[in-house]
């Protein structure tokens, strides 16, 4: 049996697809401060602020020029190809994976297309705006409904998981993130644990590149085809 992949992605192989990373030149923290919108703080001090800027950012993903490009394209094959486990642990809030087939797949900061009722705990898909308007459809109470996302200082989803599937994995690839935010920044440290084989694919070097024993830097819609190409042996 083949050994098992694991990949983390971030904002930079959505990039291709008209989605903004965050901290390129142009990117969402050049325009909006964490602190103001990406808080739990930032929450209770300004609601309305934070809902307008992941509103704005989902209708952004629902716009339908949106599309998975072809590096998310390419982890899919990956997945339906490789004779052993593919596993996708990814710090995007976007559904562009999904949306080319993945289906083995880990958000660790949440999900842009899902609201949390904080009364209730209750999550659920939402497409739509949130506000003080919005009420829950399991509990009832309005204006309890925020974005399924994780803000700074809130503990991420499924770490127990991608640890877990990182040190058991043979090939670990990080894909598009500049290895700024932990603990996601931090996961090659376990596959270095591990033994696994370790390559980084990226503009340019991450701040953990020194952790990685292969890089390769261009555009990931170029440089995943091409690795996936290699991975298949063909
Ligand atoms: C936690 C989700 C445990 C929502 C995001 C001090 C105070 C408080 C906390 C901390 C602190 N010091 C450290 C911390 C921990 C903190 C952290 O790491 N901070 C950093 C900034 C110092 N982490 C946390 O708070 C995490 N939680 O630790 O909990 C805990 C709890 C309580 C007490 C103690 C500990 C939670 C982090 C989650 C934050 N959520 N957002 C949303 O999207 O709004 S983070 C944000 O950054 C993004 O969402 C994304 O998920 C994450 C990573 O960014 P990247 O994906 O890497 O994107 P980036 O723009 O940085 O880079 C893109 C790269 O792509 C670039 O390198 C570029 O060159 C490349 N690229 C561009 N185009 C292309 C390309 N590559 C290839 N092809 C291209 N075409």
């Amino acid at each position: 049996m083949a050994g098992s992949i694991v990949v983390l992605t971030g904002a930079g192989i959505s990039k291709e697809s008209g989605i903004d990373t965050f901290r390129d030149a142009d990117g969402v923290w050049s325009r909006v401060r964490i602190e103001d919108v990406a808080t739990p703080s930032a929450f209770v001090r300004d609601p309305v602020k934070v809902q307008g800027f992941y509103n704005a950012r989902r209708r952004g993903l629902l716009d339908p020029k949106i599309a998975p490009n072809a590096a998310h394209a390419a982890l899919a094959r990956l997945e339906a190809e490789w004779p052993g486990p593919v596993a996708i642990v990814t710090q995007n809030v976007d559904d562009l994976h999904e949306r080319a087939g993945s289906k083995n797949l880990l958000h660790i900061h949440g999900e842009l297309l899902k609201s949390r009722c904080f009364a209730c705990g209750d999550v659920r898909e939402a497409r739509v705006d949130l506000g003080a308007e919005s009420v829950c459809a399991k509990c009832g109470n309005d204006g309890t409904l925020r974005p399924h996302v994780v803000w700074f200082t809130e503990m991420p989803f499924f770490m127990d998981e991608a640890i877990a599937a990182v040190r058991a994995c043979a090939i670990f690839a990080s894909i598009g993130t500049s290895g700024a935010v932990y603990p996601a920044a931090g996961l090659v440290e376990h596959a270095r644990a591990a033994g696994a084989r370790t390559v980084e694919i990226n503009l340019e070097p991450s701040e953990v590149a020194s952790a990685f024993a292969e890089k390769r830097y261009g555009p990931a819609g170029v440089l995943v085809p091409a690795f996936v190409a290699e991975l298949l042996g063909r």
